[in-house]
């Protein structure tokens, strides 16, 4: 989830106007036009810029009403599937402190993006100017199969083994907001989902779409296996309350973490979390935690498998069924896959941003953790020359591990 906006020189009339986005958390590098109402000002009543994703600034009216209007959003967003739509101010309040302590303590690891645009994740009204009001929306992903855990098999969090979420979302996003300006007009937006500097969580807390559970992602009566994504908008839409807490005195994510990352209630410790150690950190995974990644060689569900609200949840959205037999894929046959099957079978899926050679480094780890095969130790050998040093010394701690043992 990255949100590095750097200001970059462009060949347009819009030059020095456009910020560059580049996602890093669970999502593939893009560049972004944003910012433009700033630039362009208030002349642009009536117009729509960058495909509709910005729109034009809204003219506050005194006969609208918009509690009225806000149900009609509501009722256009349960029309594009989406499990659930809410409203919040535009103010992160309270969580702003806590991500400060966070950052302070070094919480985020090399996700440097974290902390660069705290401020922007604090103001969302410098992030898009004329900002006052925040959409955020649920969108389900739950899909039919789940992760194996048959000795051999690859593990991958069930939201990775479709489609990209950034993209679904948003254009989903994009489409509640056409609905929008059909109902009230222009008005000035911008769609997100994991792409930019937004408290995502905390939005649809206060938006009353769940409450913040123990492993700190957002909870409802209907399960987390949801993806979130808001908009943001000069929209005066009164906001709705926050959703109670229903965590009550289970903890049973905090026990149930392999690697001991839920450090305290709402406190995730991303430098321990598998997701972050598979797919945001670059280079080495460090040794101790190795074993205990297992066989998760792509993000981590253990929170949420078992979680009992997510017994009650709801199937996803079909973009997200599983692809290329991701839910049932051996280690060692996607370990053979060269960097040009890994870029096409993988093409429109979130793991494709990690690249080959980390894909590799985590098949390595989980061939290192399962059975001590022939079939691990050739699939392992055969790629002992590979270019990258740390392809290298991961195939090595593998196989190390895997000597001496017969399964
Ligand atoms: C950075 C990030 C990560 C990092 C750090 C995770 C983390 N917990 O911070 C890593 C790489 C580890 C990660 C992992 C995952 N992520 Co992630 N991640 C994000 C991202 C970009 C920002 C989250 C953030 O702001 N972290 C900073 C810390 C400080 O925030 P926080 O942990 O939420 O802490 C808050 C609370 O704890 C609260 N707080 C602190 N003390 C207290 C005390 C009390 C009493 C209370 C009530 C609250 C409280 O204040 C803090 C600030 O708001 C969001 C997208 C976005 N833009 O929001 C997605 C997001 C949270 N991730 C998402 C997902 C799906 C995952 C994974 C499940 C993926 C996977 N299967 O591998 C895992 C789950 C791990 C986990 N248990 O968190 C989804 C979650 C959807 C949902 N239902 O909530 C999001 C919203 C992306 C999306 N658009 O759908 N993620
Ligand atoms: S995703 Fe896995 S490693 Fe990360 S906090 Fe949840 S259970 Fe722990
Ligand atoms: S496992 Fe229990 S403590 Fe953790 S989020 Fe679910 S209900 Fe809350």
């Amino acid at each position: 989830m990255t949100q590095r906006p750097d200001q970059r020189p462009h060949q347009s009339r819009l030059a020095g106007t456009e910020v560059a986005f580049e996602e890093n958390h669970h999502a593939r590098p893009q560049l972004r036009r944003q910012c433009l109402t700033q630039a362009l000002g208030r002349g642009l009543v009536g117009q729509f810029e960058n495909g509709g994703n910005i729109g034009a600034m809204h003219d506050q009216d005194s006969t609208v009403d918009y509690a009225a209007l806000k149900e009609q959003i509501r009722e256009a967003g349960r029309k594009l599937g989406f499990a659930a739509i809410g409203v919040a101010r535009a103010d992160p309040g309270p969580a702003v402190a806590h991500l400060q302590q966070w950052l302070a303590e070094g919480c985020h690891g090399e996700m440097d993006y974290m902390a660069r645009h705290a401020e922007l994740r604090a103001h969302p009204e410098q992030l898009h100017p004329g900002t006052l009001t925040v959409i955020s929306a649920a969108l389900d992903y739950l899909p039919h199969g789940k992760s194996s855990d048959a000795p051999g098999q690859a593990a991958i969090s069930r939201y990775a083994q479709g489609r990209d979420y950034h993209k679904v979302v948003r254009s989903r996003l994009q489409k509640l907001a056409d609905a929008i300006a059909q109902l009230t007009g222009p008005f000035g937006y911008r769609v997100f989902s994991d792409s930019a500097p937004v408290m995502e969580v905390e939005y649809a807390h206060q938006a009353g779409i769940g409450w913040r559970g123990k492993h700190t992602l957002l909870l409802s009566r209907q399960g987390s296996w949801r993806f979130l994504g808001d908009i943001y908008t000069d929209l005066p839409l009164p906001p709705d309350t926050p959703a109670e807490e229903h965590c009550g005195t289970c903890s049973a994510c905090l026990t149930a973490c392999p690697t001991g990352a839920i450090v305290a209630p709402y406190k995730v410790d991303a430098r321990r979390c598998i997701s972050y150690l598979t797919i945001e950190l670059d280079g080495p995974i460090p040794e101790a935690l190795r074993p205990l990644i297992g066989n998760r060689i792509y993000g981590c569900d253990d929170c949420q498998t078992c979680c009992p609200w997510n017994r009650f949840a709801q199937l996803g959205d079909p973009e997200f069924a599983p692809r290329h037999g991701l839910d049932q894929a051996s280690l060692a046959s996607l370990f053979a896959w060269s960097e040009q099957q890994f870029d096409s079978r993988l093409a429109g899926n979130p793991i494709r941003r990690i690249g080959h050679a980390r894909w590799l480094r985590n098949l390595a780890i989980g061939l290192g953790n399962g059975p001590a095969t022939d079939e691990a130790r050739i699939a392992l050998r055969s790629r002992l020359d590979h270019p990258d040093a740390t392809v290298r010394e991961h195939i090595a701690w593998a196989l190390t591990r895997l000597e001496g043992r017969s399964d």
